[in-house]
């Protein structure tokens, strides 16, 4: 029988390549996202692996209990939907966009997962990929609020692990590096030249590439739990320690 995956923030980016692989790998597809036009496309483009779509924004507790609490058969779940907003200064920044950081990449990806996992429990099986980042683990100036964010999807699988001792339900937080999407467009709020600049002159990591990656940890044998991945693209690495060396 096929599986059935469940993507958060499946319009785009990782969401959207993960959708076009995992039917190619004959799962059905449970498509989420605001933006249900790009939800409708997919439906077209993707024809019977389509399982539904639900538009969804995961900030809205009611909505995800009725709309993803009620599913069955889900073996697993992609919280993929998120964002980061802006690069400014922890001082000068949009109390705003913390708020939809921390709503959106905290509290949506864990009411997701709260609503679906009572059906994985009951049927003993089961998987929650999180998209956590490298801003989790590498603190960089202006990553404040996104990366102490993703910092929460690397505990909260970590402790998901730790309750889900003695269930054969999986769970795995991957953590990409730079990838380009639409992810730095809604970053920096669609001033798209400052959007490529992130990405100009390097191979960066595609939507497709974190699509394999998600199918290789599911598609190991299921005693087989990868608990975190971490990935840059070549051209990415580390900086040296930052010194301010003015301060007399
Ligand atoms: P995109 O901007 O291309 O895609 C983001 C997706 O999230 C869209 O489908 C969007 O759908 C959805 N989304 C955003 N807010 C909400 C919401 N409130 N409710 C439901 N869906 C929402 O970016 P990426 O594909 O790059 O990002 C996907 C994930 O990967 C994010 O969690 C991001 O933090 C993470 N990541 C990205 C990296 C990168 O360099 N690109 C690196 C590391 C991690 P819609 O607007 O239709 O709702
Ligand atoms: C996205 C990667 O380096 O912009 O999570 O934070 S980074």
């Amino acid at each position: 029988m096929a599986k059935t995956i469940v993507i958060t923030g499946a319009t785009s980016g990782f969401g959207k390549a993960c959708a076009e692989y995992f039917a190619e790998q004959g799962w059905l597809l449970i498509l989420t996202g605001r933006r249900i036009e790009r939800l409708e496309e997919l439906k077209k483009q993707l024809g019977s692996a389509v399982r539904q779509v639900i538009p969804l924004d995961v900030r809205d507790r009611d909505a995800v209990f009725s709309q993803l609490g009620g599913l069955k058969d889900v073996d697993l779940l992609l919280n993929n939907a998120g964002l980061a907003l802006g690069l400014e200064p922890s001082w000068q920044v949009s109390p705003d966009d913390w708020d939809t950081m921390i709503d959106t990449n905290i509290k949506g990806l864990t009411y997701c997962t709260r609503a679906l996992l009572p059906q994985m429990v009951e049927r003993d099986s089961g998987h929650i990929i999180n998209i956590g980042s490298v801003a989790a683990n590498w603190p960089y100036p202006g990553g404040n609020v996104y990366g102490s964010t993703k910092a929460f999807v690397q505990q909260f699988s970590r402790n998901l692990r730790a309750d889900l001792l003695g269930h054969n339900v999986r769970v795995t937080v991957i953590e990409p590096g730079m990838a380009e999407s639409e992810f730095s467009k809604v970053r920096f709020k669609g001033d798209d030249q400052r959007a490529a600049k992130v990405y100009a002159g390097t191979e960066a990591l595609t939507p497709r590439d974190i699509a394999e990656i998600v199918y290789w940890a599911t598609a190991r044998p299921k005693h087989v739990n990868i608990n975190s991945l971490e990935v840059m693209c070549i051209d990415q690495s580390w900086g040296p320690f930052a010194v301010h060396r003015d301060n007399s």
